[in-house]
C-alpha cells in the first residue's frame, strides 16, 4: 500500500514518512499529497505566535490536552517551527514537556519542523505538512511559530484563528515586533500573569489594539446605538484579551471558549471562505512564479543572466528593465 493510502487510514509511521519527504521537498510526497488533496480542507486550524520564551509550546500542550477533555473531543495535530533556535532553551523544554503529557493519546500527533529541513521555503513547506495532517483526518491543527519574521506572520496568516501570546518581562525590543503582528491575532493571551507585571502587559496590548483597530476599539468602546450609521455590528470581532497561567493550565478553558467564538464568528460573517480562499491564492500564486521561473531558467542559454548582471554592474541598464529583457523571449 502507498503513502496515499495508509496515511488517511491512521497509520502513524507512514504519516511521519509523509510529514519527512514534504520537508525535504521530494517528489514522492508532493505526489502522496496531490493524492491526498481531496480529503484536505476539513481541519480547523489554528495559529500560536509571539517572542521566543512567552510560553507557546507550554500553551499549545496545556491547549491540546483540555481539547481532548471530554465526549467528542477533537483529534489534534500540533506543529511547532521554530527556525530561530530547534535545538536550543524554549523551543526543546517545551517539546519535551509536551511530549510526556500527550504521550500514548493516539489522537493526537505532534511534528517539530526544523527550518534548516525545509528545503522548499519555510511557510510553503509549513502549509504541507498542515495539509497533510488534514488529509490524515486531524480535526483541529495547532501551528506554533515564533513571531519574528515575515515568514512566520504568513505562516499565522493561514490559520484560520491567530493567537498573539505576550508575557510579562521581555524588553522593548520584543515590544517592536509585537506592533506587527498585532494585526493578525484573534486572540490575544497575556501568558505567564502569576508574574509581575501581567496587568502592565495586559493594559499595554489594549492601548496597543486600540492603535491597530481604532474602529474595532471605538465600537467595543462606545458600542451599538452611537451617531454614526451602525456597521453590522455582528460582522465586527473584537480580539479578546486573555491571562493564562500555561504552567498551570489557568485560563486554558476561556481560551478554548475564545476559539470557538471566533470560530463561529468566522462561519456566520463567511468570512471562513474569504480567509480559505485566500490561503489558496496565496499558496496557488507562490507555486505558479516557481513554476515559471524555473521554465525560463532551463530555457535559457547558458550566460544570459550572467551576461545581463554585468551590464547592470556596469550602469549600462537600469535593474528593472534588465529584467524586462530576460523575461522577453531572447532577442526580442
Ligand atoms: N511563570 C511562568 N512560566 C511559564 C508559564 N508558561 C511557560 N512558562 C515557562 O517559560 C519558559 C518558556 O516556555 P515555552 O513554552 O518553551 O516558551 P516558547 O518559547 O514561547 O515556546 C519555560 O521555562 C516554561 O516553563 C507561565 O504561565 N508562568
Ligand atoms: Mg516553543
Amino acid at each position: 500500500m502507498d503513502l496515499a493510502e495508509r496515511v488517511p487510514a491512521g497509520d502513524r509511521l507512514a504519516l511521519a514518512r509523509l510529514l519527512t519527504l514534504l520537508e525535504n521537498d521530494q517528489t514522492e510526497g508532493h505526489d502522496a499529497l496531490a493524492a491526498l488533496y481531496a480529503r484536505t480542507g476539513q481541519a480547523q486550524i489554528i495559529g500560536i505566535t509571539g517572542a521566543s520564551g512567552t510560553g507557546k509550546s507550554t500553551l499549545v500542550n496545556k491547549l491540546a490536552l483540555g481539547l481532548r477533555q471530554g465526549e467528542g473531543s477533537p483529534t489534534v495535530g500540533i506543529v511547532a517551527v521554530d527556525p530561530s533556535s530547534p535545538y536550543t532553551g524554549g523551543a526543546i523544554l517545551g517539546d519535551r514537556i509536551r511530549m510526556r503529557d500527550l504521550a500514548g493519546d493516539p489522537g493526537v500527533f505532534i511534528r517539530s519542523m526544523a527550518s534548516r529541513g525545509a528545503l522548499g521555503g519555510l511557510a510553503h513547506t509549513t502549509f504541507s505538512v498542515v495539509e497533510a495532517l488534514d488529509a490524515a483526518g486531524f480535526e483541529l491543527i495547532l501551528i506554533e511559530t515564533v513571531g519574528a519574521g515575515q515568514t512566520e506572520v504568513d505562516i499565522a496568516r493561514t490559520a484560520h484563528t491567530t493567537i498573539v501570546v505576550d508575557a510579562p518581562g521581555l524588553g522593548d525590543d520584543v515590544q517592536a515586533i509585537k506592533a506587527g503582528i498585532l494585526e493578525i491575532a484573534d486572540v490575544l493571551v497575556v501568558n505567564k500573569a502569576d508574574l509581575p507585571g501581567a496587568d502592565q502587559a495586559m493594559q499595554l496590548l489594549r492601548a496597543s489594539l486600540q492603535l491597530a483597530h481604532p474602529t474595532r476599539a471605538e465600537w467595543s468602546h462606545h458600542g451599538p446605538g452611537a451617531l454614526a450609521p451602525a456597521p453590522a455590528v455582528e460582522c465586527l470581532w473584537i480580539p479578546p484579551i486573555l491571562a493564562t497561567v500555561a504552567t498551570q493550565g489557568q485560563g486554558i478553558e476561556a481560551l478554548i471558549g475564545a476559539l470557538e467564538q471566533h470560530r463561529a464568528h468566522l462561519l456566520k460573517t463567511g468570512e471562513l471562505a474569504s480567509r480559505q480562499r485566500e490561503r489558496v491564492r496565496a499558496e496557488l500564486d507562490g507555486l505558479l512564479r516557481d513554476q515559471l521561473a524555473a521554465r525560463w531558467r532551463a530555457a535559457q542559454p547558458d550566460g544570459r543572466f550572467e551576461a545581463a548582471l554585468e551590464r547592470v554592474l556596469r550602469r549600462e541598464i537600469a535593474p528593472r528593465r534588465a529584467a524586462v529583457e530576460l523575461a522577453s523571449p531572447e532577442g526580442a
